[in-house]
């Protein structure tokens, strides 16, 4: 069997072994600035990394350089009690030492440029790691961060809060998409150890959070102007403040019993943007919305996830105009025979586009 490889400053070690080389890194007087780039998985190991050192040093500050937008995210944050500010809201020489969790250092130019007693991470170790922290803790092949900083907390012998284990619990739960992306043993074991600890109501909460406040204004748009075709749930949403809300509404036609794919656009600056998403077996939604979109713009994806991109200026020249009636039919013809021809482009545009495909 292959040796586990650890990145770190030492070998493989027990887990008590290893929580006592993190907690060697400080000292009782240490003000300490934990940095994340904030998601689930690096809320949840920054919150475990200030229950290792509570009482241990005067105290832990979590700090982020993004902005938390998600709906899950927020919730999370919002009923876990996490005090979170922006790196610009704190100053950054009141510290004595910097810790950073599921990122590392060459990530992102908006990191202090600091010294690291502790780097603990699950992304591909950078060249000059080493010389950037003290303990380096970077395992790759982990699904997520919490899974180390689970390990920290049992070596430490330290039963996780409800609080904390829910954080814990959503961080795996969403760096390994539920297991689905590549998960270890580890992963599954953390899992299951803080599982039973975390609490359910809020997790559950955290999992339905989908949509702000603002996003039903559009739901109910898509509602009204929505078809079905046999399986399919087209919308043409129109004018829309970004391509994202396009993504979440074709999601929320996934929760229909009858719909395998669905297909929603919407005009976002100077362009037709089309989601697809699809669940079908038979289906590739990458191959279909490449023949159905490509000869007019940048379309491709997955099996399950596509997005085509037609300059608006082009689909007005080949529509005759860009009202939603005629965008509407336009997807819905070329989803539902994208081997057509396209009325409209002039026949030699045609060919050398599908001849690109
Ligand atoms: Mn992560």
């Amino acid at each position: 069997m292959a040796k586990r490889k650890i990145v770190a400053n030492g070998k493989p070690r027990s887990l008590p072994e290893q929580t006592r080389r993190l907690w060697a890194r400080f000292e009782p007087e240490d003000r300490v600035l934990v940095v994340v780039n904030a998601d689930p998985d690096a809320l949840g190991s920054a919150l475990a990394l200030r229950r290792l050192l509570w009482r241990r040093v005067l105290n832990t500050t979590v700090v982020r350089i993004n902005e938390v937008t998600r709906p899950d995210n927020l919730t999370m944050v919002r009923l876990l009690r996490m005090t979170v500010p922006h790196l610009s809201d704190v100053n950054v020489s009141d510290y004595s030492k910097f810790a950073m969790v599921d990122s590392q250092p060459q990530h992102s130019p908006d990191f202090p440029d600091v010294h690291y007693s502790v780097i603990i991470d699950h992304h591909p170790a950078g060249d000059d790691i080493a010389s950037r922290g003290d303990l380096i803790d970077i395992r790759p092949r982990y699904g997520a961060t919490c899974t180390i900083l689970t390990e920290y907390l049992r070596g430490a012998k330290i039963k996780p809060s409800p609080r904390l284990a829910t954080a814990l619990v959503y961080g795996i739960k969403t760096d390994t998409a539920i297991f689905q992306r590549s998960a270890l043993a580890e992963d599954l074991s953390a899992f299951r150890y803080l599982f039973p600890k975390a609490n359910h109501s809020v997790l559950r909460k955290i999992d339905f959070s989908e949509m702000r406040v603002r996003d039903l204004d559009i739901i109910r748009k898509a509602l009204e102007v929505k078809m079905v075709r046999k399986n399919t749930m087209f919308a043409h949403l129109g004018q829309v403040k970004s391509a994202d809300v396009l993504v979440q509404i074709a999601d929320f036609f996934l929760k229909v019993d009858i719909v395998d794919i669905s297909v929603v656009s919407g005009i976002f600056g100077d362009r037709l943007v089309v989601i697809m998403r699809n669940v079908a077996a038979r289906s590739n939604a990458g191959k279909l919305m490449t023949q159905a979109f490509g000869p007019l713009g940048s379309a491709g994806g997955h099996k399950n996830m596509a997005r085509a991109e037609i300059n608006r200026a082009l689909l007005k020249d080949v529509l005759g105009d860009c009202q939603d009636d005629t965008i509407t039919r336009f997807v819905m013809r070329r989803v539902q025979r994208p081997w057509a021809r396209i009325k409209g482009l002039p026949e030699a545009a045609d060919q050398a586009a599908t001849a690109s495909v």
